[in-house]
């Protein structure tokens, strides 16, 4: 029996152009959660996928001379090859082109029907193809003639257009009480209270269909008008567990999601309009939004326009998939916009990969197999040092469920290759290599309790390098139930007795 249930997803990604580090930053980030409830004892369930229609795809698709469904089958496959390349764990896959979908928007369009949350208008305003979204007018800039969101900076045009209108103005002291009442459905705290500001100083109703283009899922029972493709997106968290069918075993089990790992830029979305529509429908809004900070290039946001973009799958190429994803779930913390650059990500890989977590792993393996014959016994109690060594790293353990549960990733990872750096130090101290001689049992002892730390930090680190960690833990025999967060409640990993394997350079250092 597991101890809960966790229901984690990323963004679903826009089809329009190559994969890039935005991406893959959201997709790892909920990825490293998700493993780190798998090694908590969770049932997991992480989702991500590809979210299909609107003019943004459309236009996409005719400047590419293909009709859209043809240019996202395409395309939709390019992101699915990514979730191979960054070495994600998720369970599903979604496409918002698939029937499973279309039923499941369907019904949340007719939950808004039938609550009278839905009626039909005209729409008069501006519009940002490239972000999908409505904004005020005291949100749009002139800039050499031409109109632009202060908030994201993409180019608007003006609407006029039939529409259908969600009841959003009537949500506000509803959503502002369910704020409150849910102090940590927003997180990091500071994107909380911008929400709440926005939300406090008045929402207006939002246009649900579009009927100037057809892309789209169609209304029910009205041909002319497309579902905002927002309501459409938005719904896929939904359709994955096989809603409308809401007493379907993926659905009870999972639903409310526990977290939406997103992006600041499309917080609004999660976190103002999507417990609306689902309040309305009297669906449970999800357990958390967490909005990530930006990747940044410089100063700016890395973008396809802006054309600062890193390209996540040279740089898996040049340095590794652990490397890339060690170094973007370090560097950039809590919610906060990270600047990233090439000889960051090298020192980072020597300082803590190469120097400190894998110059460990190394030294002990090629000790152990050159002075021991592969093997290692604990003889004795523990000395005063071993016992200092084991309460550090228990008090420094002791934090890591909290960071994890608060989506304070970075702090995590710093006390981790704490730990590492501590084991190194106590082997320094301890000399193991001059008692090969005179005392072959304290060595022993000493070997094993290094033996016993790397596993420690192999495990706490799995989530995060996935692919080096698991060559130490095969490297180590440790069986695949052990490779789980029961160390801390006192469980010993490896055995008295330990016989190691051959263990290759994890990381290359970069000169
Ligand atoms: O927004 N740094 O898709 P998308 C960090 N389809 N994250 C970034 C980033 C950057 N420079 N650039 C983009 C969409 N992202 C919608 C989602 S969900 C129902 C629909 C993040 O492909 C961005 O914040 O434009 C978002 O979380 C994700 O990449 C997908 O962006």
């Amino acid at each position: 029996m597991k101890n809960s249930n966790f229901y984690i997803t990323t963004p679903i990604y826009y089809p329009s152009g190559k994969p890039h580090m935005g991406h893959a930053y959201s997709s790892i980030l909920a990825d490293v959660f998700a493993r780190f409830n798998r090694i908590n004892d969770c049932d997991v369930y992480f989702l991500t996928g590809t979210d299909e229609h609107g003019l943004k795809i459309q236009k996409a698709a005719e400047k590419n001379g293909l009709d859209p469904l043809t240019y996202c089958n395409k395309i939709s496959e390019i992101f699915k090859d990514l979730t191979k390349k960054l070495n994600l764990s998720n369970d599903d896959f979604i496409r918002t082109t698939e029937k499973r979908h279309y039923e499941s928007v369907n019904e949340l369009w007719d939950k808004l029907v039938k609550s009278g949350d839905i009626y039909l208008s005209k729409y008069k305003g501006w519009y940002s193809v490239s972000d999908e979204a409505y904004y005020n007018p005291d949100e749009v800039v002139e800039k050499d003639g031409k109109k632009f969101s202060s908030f994201s900076g993409s180019a608007v045009e003006w609407v006029e257009e039939d529409s259908f209108f969600f009841k959003l103005s009537a949500w506000k002291n509803k959503l502002l009480d369910f704020y409150e009442k849910n102090e940590n459905f927003i997180l990091p705290i500071s994107r909380r209270n911008e929400v709440i500001k926005f939300v406090k100083s008045g929402l207006k109703d939002l246009s649900v269909s579009r009927t100037s283009f057809t892309w789209g899922i169609k209304v029910p029972n009205n041909d002319k008008h497309v579902i905002y493709v927002w309501l459409d997106a938005l719904t896929n968290y939904l359709s994955a567990l096989n809603y409308p069918n809401t007493n379907d075993n993926l659905f009870k089990k999972f639903w409310p999601a526990s977290i939406h790992v997103i992006g600041k830029d499309i917080l609004r979305f999660h976190a103002i309009y999507w417990p609306a529509f689902l309040l309305a429908a009297k669906i449970k809004p999800p357990i958390r939004v967490f909005g990530h900070g930006w990747i940044l290039s410089g100063e700016e946001k890395m973008s396809k326009s802006k054309g600062n973009i890193l390209n996540p799958l040279e740089i898996i190429e040049k340095y590794g998939i652990d490397e890339l994803r060690y170094y973007l779930m370090k560097e950039v913390s809590h919610g906060s916009d990270g600047s990233i650059s090439l000889s960051s990500l090298e020192n980072c890989i020597n300082s803590d990969l190469a120097n400190n977590y894998g110059n460990l792993c190394q030294r002990i393996f090629s000790f152990v197999k050159n002075n021991c014959s592969n093997t290692v016994k604990r003889s004795k109690n523990l000395s005063i040092k071993d016992k200092k060594l084991i309460n550090e790293t228990d008090k420094i353990t002791k934090k890591l469920r909290d960071y994890m549960s608060n989506q304070s990733l970075n702090n995590y990872i710093k006390s981790v290759i704490n730990i590492s750096f501590l084991t190194n130090k106590y082997i320094n101290d301890e000399e193991p290599w001059k008692l090969k001689i005179n005392n072959i049992q304290e060595m022993n002892n000493i070997l094993h309790l290094s033996l016993e730390q790397i596993s420690k930090i192999s495990i706490l680190l799995s989530p995060i390098i996935p692919l080096a960690t698991s060559k130490v833990l095969d490297a180590l025999n440790i069986d695949n139930k052990l490779r789980n967060l029961s160390f801390l409640d006192k469980k010993k990993i490896i055995p008295d007795i330990v016989t190691i394997n051959e263990l290759n350079i994890l990381f290359k250092k970069i000169i």
